[in-house]
């Protein structure tokens, strides 16, 4: 039997992308999935079914107004909003799905309906066509228990709106083949979802987190107002529970599924009976907020961290779903700040065991702690680790930042690389990214601007953030990148690194620093030239320019070792890599290194944008310096110093600001 991999796409996938799939229901969520399987696979063959026409005339008018929406803002072109409106249909008869290879039931929440829906599918598409449910609460075994072939089915929860947000529970339960789980996580990561596995407890894991903190707001209710509620929960989330529930029409559903815990767990899950009688509460906008009592506001802030926290232990401790998974999930899907485990991570844990005994006194039968609060904090958050053969894979897994690269990110790629590189066992590393988008988008810029303005402080910073990359130059095991989308900035700064390059295909490199208005400064103003002095012409246009480097002109220049077609060629080429290097590798060249001069340019990127030519110059004149020192370290000391100079400069401040504003920044104003 396979092992399942943490990274999806590391298994090699049992069947193919599908090509015609069904979608039972044209409410609300039903034709979101329709869109965004359309817009991933345009050759698909899409069959909406509902029992209303006017529902399925409404589901297609939704995608053309998605498909507009998305050619306005240059999301989509032409050709691809016309693909995703094609070979769509709507039908009343079930008839239709005939021939399906997947239909994914998206129905009113009625188990008995449910089971009814089941039947008429199994009739009328083969033994081995896959069926899914997007149920949010009701467990697996329960709704297809009539199934002939429950192996082929299993639960597949999308999240509002499902044609944008990425997460996607898939709900691993006994009868379900390991082919069928590892296949659903293969196609929906290479669609660009993120899929995450649980076990087939009501409510799964993320609803878990939902439903009870919906409730527990609204048993807040005694001693605060909606409004109260939401102005602390802020804190926490990007909108209130109150408010989420009022644009969801939530009231029913939490009363539904909290009735479902409460039978099923005890009767501290039973829903505050206000649901039953409010129709829209009375609160606050996100952004907006009222004046809250010190007192209240802690008795609201504990009892919302208390029942986040209680349920994730819940969650851990029933191995419902994994520590990294929730976190995340609760980010991507639910609209937290941070998960409930990093919230837990950022409080002195006396604070913490306070808030839950709090919680234990006033909500009698929530779920505690098993263990040690710290216990339930050891893991990886940004990086899965599989094995295959002896060699570590590690993916970098920011989905909601194309994997760019933080310090936290960087302290957990280190911490991996720590822990096995003096394992006889290991033969060395590859660093791959998730999905088959990005490899890595840079450094979050995010983070920059708080290190705008500090010469001294911006070079450390830089040596700082080098602390991988420093470590990759001294080891002995080999670690080979396999860039399975782009890689920018930061991300091609780490993969300049690794002892070897494999690319997908389709994948790509770019410095996009100077049109941000700051410098490549931890490496790539070094390295490509010590390390591949022939491509010296190429990498002074990707510095200067931001040209790209397509992985095809990588491998002419000798920058990447080999392309691979899709992304299982591509781990099992960096597998290869890696044992091939296991007897030695090269280093980066030491001693200086002679470099083309710069030839007048236009001050122009690639793009057409107009670069600050302060920033050119500081570019210009580190590389040459860089290229003329005496030792590795001496240059890329260069480097970290020449960043701190460009920290300080307008351009920097100018183009980090425009980064976050989402527009073109000015630097022919800033100079
Ligand atoms: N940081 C943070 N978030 C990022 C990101 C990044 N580098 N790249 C992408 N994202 C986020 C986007 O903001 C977006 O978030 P939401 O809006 O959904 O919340 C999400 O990822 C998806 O991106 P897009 O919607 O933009 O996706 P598209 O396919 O439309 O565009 C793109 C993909 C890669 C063309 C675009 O996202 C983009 O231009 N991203 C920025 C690329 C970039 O400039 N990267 C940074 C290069 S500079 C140093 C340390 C490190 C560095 C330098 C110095 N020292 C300490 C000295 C490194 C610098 C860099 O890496």
């Amino acid at each position: 039997m396979q092992v399942p991999q943490n990274n999806p796409l590391l298994q090699t996938p049992t069947r193919s992308l599908p090509r015609h799939v069904a979608v039972i229901g044209a409410g609300s969520i039903g034709p979101d999935i329709g869109y965004y399987l359309k817009s991933t696979l345009p050759d698909l063959k899409l069959t909406l079914i509902d029992i209303s026409q006017a529902a399925i005339d409404g589901a297609l008018g939704r995608f053309a107004e998605y498909a507009n929406k998305a050619l306005a803002k240059g999301k989509m072109n032409a050709q691809q909003a016309a693909a995703v409106q094609q070979n769509v249909h709507g039908s009343t008869d079930y008839d239709a799905i005939k021939g399906c290879d997947w239909v994914i039931e998206a129905a009113t929440e009625n188990i008995d309906l449910k089971r009814r829906i089941f039947a008429a599918i199994e009739a009328r598409v083969a033994s081995d066509a896959v069926i899914t449910s997007n149920t949010s609460s009701l467990p697996a075994e329960r709704i297809f228990s009539d199934l002939q072939h429950k192996e082929r089915a299993t639960v597949t929860h999308f999240f509002a709106p499902a044609w944008r947000n990425p997460a996607v529970e898939v709900i691993d339960w006994p009868e379900a083949a390991p082919a069928l789980v590892a296949w659903l996580r293969w196609v929906f990561c290479s669609t660009g979802k993120l899929p995450l596995v649980t076990s087939d407890a009501p409510c799964f894991m993320l609803d878990r987190i939902f439903d009870n903190w919906c409730n527990e707001a609204a048993l807040l209710l005694g001693q605060a107002t909606a409004s109260e509620v939401d102005t602390v929960a802020t804190e926490f989330v990007h909108a209130g529970p109150f408010f989420v529930l009022n644009l969801a029409h939530g009231n029913p559903i939490i009363t539904e599924t909290n009735t479902l815990q409460a039978d099923e767990e005890g009767e501290h899950y039973r829903p505050a009976p206000i649901f039953k009688s409010v129709q829209k509460w009375l609160t606050v906008a996100p952004g907006k907020r009222v004046e809250v009592p010190a007192a209240t506001a802690q008795a609201i802030r504990d009892r919302l961290l208390g029942i986040l926290w209680s349920q994730s232990v819940d969650i851990l401790d029933r191995a419902i779903g994994t520590p990294a998974d929730l976190d995340l999930g609760c980010c991507t899907a639910l609209g937290f700040k941070s998960g409930p485990l990093a919230l837990l991570r950022q409080t002195p844990l006396a604070e913490a065991q306070r808030i839950l005994d709090r919680l234990a006194q006033e909500r009698a039968g929530m779920p505690m702690p098993r263990k040690p609060l710290a216990d339930y904090l050891r893991f990886e958050r940004h990086v899965l680790v599989d094995d295959l053969d002896g060699v570590k894979v590690i993916t970098l897994r920011r989905p909601e930042a194309l994997n760019a690269l933080h310090d936290e990110m960087t302290d957990e790629i280190l911490a991996v690389i720590r822990r096995f590189e003096n394992d006889p066992g290991v033969a060395g590393f590859v660093i791959t990214g998730y999905g088959n988008k990005a490899f890595c988008a840079g450094a979050d810029i995010g983070r920059f601007p708080s290190m705008l303005g500090d010469k001294a402080a911006a070079a450390q910073y830089s040596r700082d953030c080098s602390r991988l990359l420093v470590h990759l130059d001294s080891m002995q095991k080999p670690v080979v990148a396999a860039l399975n989308g782009m890689a920018l900035g930061g991300g091609f700064e780490l993969a300049m690194r690794c002892h070897a390059l494999v690319a997908i295909e389709n994948s790509w490199m770019q410095l996009p620093e100077v049109s941000l208005g700051i410098l490549p400064g931890i490496g790539a103003m070094v390295v490509p030239y010590r390390r591949w002095p022939q491509a010296a012409g190429t990498f002074h246009a990707m510095l200067r320019r931001c040209e790209k480097l397509k992985a095809k002109q990588a491998l002419a220049l000798g920058v990447v070792d080999a392309l691979a077609k899709d992304s299982s060629e591509l781990i099992a080429l960096a597998v290869a890599r890696v044992q091939a290097l296991a007897q030695g590798h090269s280093r980066i060249a030491d001693a200086p290194v002679a470099v083309p001069a710069f030839e007048p340019m236009d001050g122009k990127a690639a793009s057409g944008m107009i670069l600050s030519p302060t920033t050119l110059a500081l570019l210009e004149r580190a590389v040459q310096q860089a290229a003329e020192a005496p030792t590795l370290a001496a240059a890329l000391e260069i480097g970290y110093l020449a960043f701190g100079d460009s920290a300080c400069t307008a351009a920097a401040r100018e183009g980090i600001a425009a980064f976050g504003e989402r527009r073109a920044p000015d630097f022919a104003r800033v100079g």
